[in-house]
């Protein structure tokens, strides 16, 4: 089954909590990484007074349920060191489940498509990146289409962490 999800860290070393997580699931005996999206910077969304987040797009294959795999994504986020937080707050490790083939999923423990997806630019913008094909089952609109249709992307901005640690003339 092909999966897509979306991973974010506003928390630590960001980019290495990133890179922790996708050789975890790579690793995983029922996972293969088949595409990743390059790294974005992003303004945070919900609750505004924290941090920027980094966040990627990764597309999965896997024989794992939709719940099977949630209950390893969430071993993966507690092995990199994610604590139980508020909701919408700052986190070290994020990996949400925001598409799986074309299924419609309602349980206490998980919606898919994830519930926000259309609206977050910090995730149709990286998602659109590897996966504009990909299909929404409940607007029939493609992640393409999706990420087209947003009105601002202004703050999901492609990760340069060189330019931010190291002055242009090298200082
Ligand atoms: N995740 C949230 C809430 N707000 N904002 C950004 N920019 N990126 C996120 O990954 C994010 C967020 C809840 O999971
Ligand atoms: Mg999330
Ligand atoms: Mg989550």
């Amino acid at each position: 089954m092909r999966a897509h999800l979306s991973l974010g860290s506003n928390v630590g070393d960001r980019a290495s909590h990133l890179k922790d997580a996708l050789s975890a699931m790579g690793g995983h005996p029922h996972i293969a990484l088949t595409a990743v999206s390059r790294i974005y910077q992003t303004a945070p969304v919900g609750k505004l007074d924290q941090p920027d987040f980094l966040n990627m797009a990764a597309e999965i294959e896997t024989e794992l349920t939709p719940e099977d795999l949630l209950s390893v994504l969430k071993s993966i986020e507690a092995r990199i060191g994610r604590q139980p937080a508020e909701r919408w707050g700052p986190r070290l490790i994020d990996i949400d489940i925001i598409l799986y083939e074309n299924e419609r999923i309602q349980s206490d423990s998980l919606s898919v498509p994830h519930p926000e997806f259309r609206r977050r630019a910090f995730v149709l913008v990286p998602l659109a990146e590897i996966a504009a094909e990909a299909h929404d089952p409940e607007t029939g609109q493609s992640v393409g289409q999706l990420a087209a249709g947003l009105a601002d992307c202004g703050d999901v901005k492609p990760y340069e962490p060189g330019l931010k640690e190291v002055g242009r003339d090298g200082s």
